[in-house]
């Protein structure tokens, strides 16, 4: 393993480029082929199947996962939420206390911050997405601002911490999986503590028995298997706040934090795929090429949908809620040959998805536009 690697495979960081004197680029993994690694964790994490974009609300099973080190097995009967550090009054809450206290329900689109990460060249080395790392379920749970304001947030806090039950090593770092959030968003009515997800109890692998979801934000802020919150006085500085999710140029650029999702498009394959290559087949003649758009921060104002580089405007529908994605359509008229059909979002604030890759040293926030070649026969 290079040196590099050694500190960085574990962590959501690529070695360094590294570029022989020939040119060749023969002893960094991140020029070369899917590593093992890599792969390990692609079977661990999956990604939603693109043809699920077809529904408002991804069933858990097509939902996407990432996981950083193992799936804790709670018992929930014999599970308390902790909240202190700078409040007036510290709480002990039990699921059914919980879930006696008021809820919210709401329909969120949650996207890695990793995903995109694979097309990047050189590549960054973590959880290899392509395109799918997203997914909307419908949360069912207890408004955070509500808990926070039972516990009376003292006057200086700056952040709330959120530590998940999870343990492992990353960056050669022991840690549980935790993340902050700074006082302003954690207060946010919509900011929620999920027991439910599309109806059901959280799935394992989503964060049973209590998870954080963030509207808006990249995924990592949603943390699952909550075990403890505290309010704090100080920005929080652990492994998954100071060192990870940052997009950062090289290894010693302290970089900038990732927060809310970038604006981005994509589109259900059309036709057939091919089972190995999974190139898109069909027929010529009319077809509707349909999709879904989403953004953190902005609502997602246009998608344009490109036809062998010709841009033309599609159909967009209302979202479920603000927070989650809405779905675009366009007819084409397919004709014999090879064509690429591409599609790019353009938010609220103006923001619009990037032609060309914006490369990073993590590999964070590559809304690049999708690509796709589909052969008309
Ligand atoms: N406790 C804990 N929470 C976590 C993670 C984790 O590894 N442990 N992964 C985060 C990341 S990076 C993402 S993208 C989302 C994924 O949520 P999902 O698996 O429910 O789709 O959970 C976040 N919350
Ligand atoms: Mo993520």
């Amino acid at each position: 393993m290079p040196k590099q690697m050694s500190r960085h495979s574990s962590v959501l960081k690529s070695p360094r480029r590294q570029t022989g004197k020939t040119g060749q680029h023969s002893s960094d993994p991140s020029h070369g082929p899917l590593t093992g690694e890599e792969l390990q964790l692609a079977v661990r994490n999956h990604s939603m199947p693109l043809e699920a974009l077809r529904i408002d609300t991804t069933p858990p099973g097509l939902h996407y996962v990432l996981t950083h080190f193992d799936i804790p097995f709670i018992d929930a009967e014999h599970w308390h939420l902790q909240i202190g550090g700078a409040v007036q009054r510290s709480l002990e809450l039990s699921m059914r206390a919980l879930r006696r206290a008021p809820s919210i329900t709401i329909p969120v689109t949650l996207e890695c911050a990793g995903n995109g990460r694979s097309l990047l060249r050189p590549r960054p080395l973590s959880q290899p997405w392509m395109l799918e790392g997203v997914g909307t379920a419908v949360w069912t749970g207890v408004p955070l601002a509500y808990l926070l304001t039972q516990a009376g947030v003292e006057d200086d806090a700056v952040e709330v911490l959120f530590n998940g039950a999870d343990a492992g090593i990353q960056g050669g770092v022991a840690q549980n999986f935790a993340r902050s959030l700074p006082i302003s968003e954690a207060l946010r009515p919509d900011v929620v503590l999920a027991y439910r997800m599309n109806g059901a109890d959280l799935p394992p692998q989503h964060g049973y028995p209590l998870r954080l979801v963030v509207p808006g934000w990249y995924g990592m802020a949603s943390v699952k298997w909550l075990s403890s919150i505290k309010v704090l006085t100080k920005p929080y500085k652990g492994f998954q706040q100071a060192e990870a999710y940052r997009y950062q140029q090289d290894a010693d650029d302290p970089g900038t934090p990732v927060t809310w999702m970038k604006v981005r498009s994509l589109m259900v394959p059309p036709g057939v795929p091919d089972f190995f290559t999974r190139s898109r087949v069909l027929p010529p003649g009319p077809v509707m090429l349909t999709g879904r758009a989403w953004s953190g921060q902005g609502a997602v104002q246009r998608v344009d949908v490109g036809i062998d580089g010709k841009w033309a405007p599609a159909h967009l529908e209302h979202p479920a809620a603000p927070f989650a994605w809405c779905a675009w359509s366009m007819p084409w008229v397919a004709d014999p040959g090879e064509h690429e059909l591409t599609c790019r979002a353009t938010d609220s604030s103006g923001a619009v998805q990037p032609l060309e890759q914006v490369w990073n040293y993590q590999g964070m926030g590559n809304n690049v536009v999708q690509r796709i070649k589909v052969s008309v026969e």
